[in-house]
C-alpha cells in the first residue's frame, strides 16, 4: 500500500511539473560533469554526462530528464536519447567531429521532485 501511495505521488508530482515552466532553483545541485565545465579537449568525448547531488527522478516510459549537447551554431551533436543512471544524466555523442565552444544544457527532475535546468560549456580545439 505504501509503495502504491508513493508511486501515485510520483505520478502526481510529475504531472504537475509538466504544467510548470522550468526555472533554476537550488534543489538538486550540480556536482560534476564529463567533460568538466570550462575545460578544453582535443576531441569530442563519446559520452557526455552531468552529475547531481541526489538521484534524478525517472518515470517509466516517460522522459523527465533532458540533456542536449550543441555546437556554437546550435546543432545537436548527441543522439538525442538522454539516459539516467542514479545521480547522472548522460547522452551519447553521434557527431564527434565538432570543434569550438560546445554547450551542454539540461532540464532534470531532482530528488525533491523539483525541475532544475542550467547549462555549461567546454571547448574542443584540434
Ligand atoms: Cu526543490
Amino acid at each position: 500500500m505504501r509503495k502504491f501511495t508513493s508511486s501515485l505521488l510520483t505520478i502526481l508530482i510529475a504531472t504537475s511539473l509538466a504544467l510548470i515552466p522550468s526555472w533554476a532553483e537550488a534543489h538538486g545541485q550540480f556536482v560534476s560533469s564529463n567533460p568538466k565545465a570550462g575545460s578544453t579537449l582535443s576531441k569530442m568525448p563519446k559520452l557526455v554526462w552531468v552529475e547531481f547531488d541526489g538521484d534524478l527522478i525517472t518515470i517509466a516510459d516517460k522522459q523527465t530528464n533532458f540533456l542536449t549537447v550543441k555546437n556554437s551554431k546550435g546543432r545537436e551533436l548527441s543522439d538525442g536519447k538522454a539516459f539516467v543512471s542514479g545521480t547522472r544524466v548522460g547522452v551519447n555523442i553521434k557527431d564527434r567531429s565538432a570543434t569550438g565552444k560546445i554547450k551542454v544544457s539540461w532540464r532534470v527532475v531532482s530528488e525533491d521532485g523539483h525541475p532544475v535546468s542550467s547549462f555549461l560549456t567546454f571547448t574542443v580545439r584540434k
